[in-house]
């Protein structure tokens, strides 16, 4: 079952999304002023020193030295608002908040307090509306049962979100970190205008998840439209309808992850006629990858996958079911 949903007007209005981009910075580089975000992985030194900088301890293992550059349609406001820091233009906003576990009484709990905490600050926001958020936490996989830590993670999430309507969710990625740190990071991008969020016809909405996923079903949704020019599709991986499939093999996983995206694609494509939009030069992916050694064979099988000029980074990572190998995200935009 997925929701039929409609373009809600905003989403017709032509208004400056955001631009995305992978770029090298270099050591001491400073961030361009028009900056929303710059999202460095691994244990680079780049853009360190810039508020508008977020590290995150995945190892790259293919387009090393790339970070991810949010760029903004005109003058950047930063600022700070509690445990929030934030960068926005008029039209968008791209937030951070980093929780110790320790000091939040646990990951679930942390969860909550991060989710309740975006949820205040997007509700006081000339930004209101919860585009995009990426979730990122040490050892997703550790703990049985319901006390697995990204089922955890998600009681927390939907706690702090309320009983907000699915139909709110953001697109979102949430995969495990192995730094040993217990720290939560979860990091967004909002907007003045509400994105039309989408679902996959392949699978099952993951708010709609039966109950032995875990105690709370997923908060999010497959993919963000911004604008008729820029989508956001979630971390996507090789589950049809609630299920992972072809559990141990890595290439079958990766045309199943594809498979899903190009249906997701489609279904975007479907809200807004007139132009056909196939991934190319502006489609960048983010493939988290479990298994540090396949990223050659990874590489290879990306590239007879997607069209040439699809540009991708690939992040060392755990993946939230343990069966389960790779994970894809991307953004997708055009014109
Ligand atoms: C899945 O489809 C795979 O909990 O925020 C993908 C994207 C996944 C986001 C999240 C989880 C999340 O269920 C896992």
């Amino acid at each position: 079952m997925t929701d039929t949903i409609r373009l809600q007007p905003a989403t017709d209005v032509s208004f400056a999304a955001p631009q995305v981009d992978y770029m090298v910075l270099g050591p001491q580089a400073a961030l361009p002023p028009d900056v929303l975000a710059a999202v460095v992985f691994g244990d680079s030194d780049a853009g360190l020193a810039d508020t508008r900088c977020i590290r995150v301890h995945l190892d790259p293992l293919w387009g090393h030295g790339l970070a991810e550059l949010w760029r903004a349609a005109g003058p950047v406001v930063t600022g700070r608002d509690g445990a929030v820091r934030f960068a926005a233009d008029a039209e968008h906003l791209a937030g951070v908040i980093e929780l110790d576990e320790r000091e939040h009484g646990g990951l679930a709990a942390s969860a909550e307090r991060a989710y309740e905490t975006i949820r205040r600050f997007q509700s006081q926001s000339p930004h209101p509306h919860l585009l995009r958020a990426w979730n990122y936490l040490d050892g997703i996989n550790r703990g049985s049962a319901d006390e697995e830590r990204y089922k955890q993670f998600c009681l927390g999430r939907a706690r702090g979100l309320g009983a907000g309507l699915p139909l709110r969710y953001p697109a979102a990625t949430a995969v495990g970190r192995r730094d040993g740190e217990p720290r939560l990071q979860v990091f967004w991008l909002a907007s003045r205008y509400p994105g039309a969020p989408l679902e996959n016809p392949r699978q099952v909405s993951a708010y709609r998840y039966p109950r032995r996923y875990g105690p709370a079903a997923p908060s999010f949704a497959r993919a963000m439209l911004v604008s008729q020019r820029l989508l956001m599709i979630s971390g996507t991986a090789s589950i049809v309808g609630h299920a992972s499939h072809h559990p141990g093999c890595l290439t079958a996983q990766i045309d199943e992850c594809i498979a899903n995206l190009e249906s997701v694609l489609a279904h975007a494509n479907a809200l807004r006629p007139g132009t056909s939009h196939g991934w190319g030069e502006r489609s960048l992916f983010k493939i988290y990858l479990r298994e540090r050694d396949a990223a050659g064979e990874t590489a290879a099988h990306l590239a007879e996958r997607l069209p040439r000029g699809a540009r991708y980074l690939i992040l060392e990572a755990d993946i939230c079911r343990s069966e389960l190998l790779i994970e894809i995200e991307c953004v997708h935009g055009h014109g």
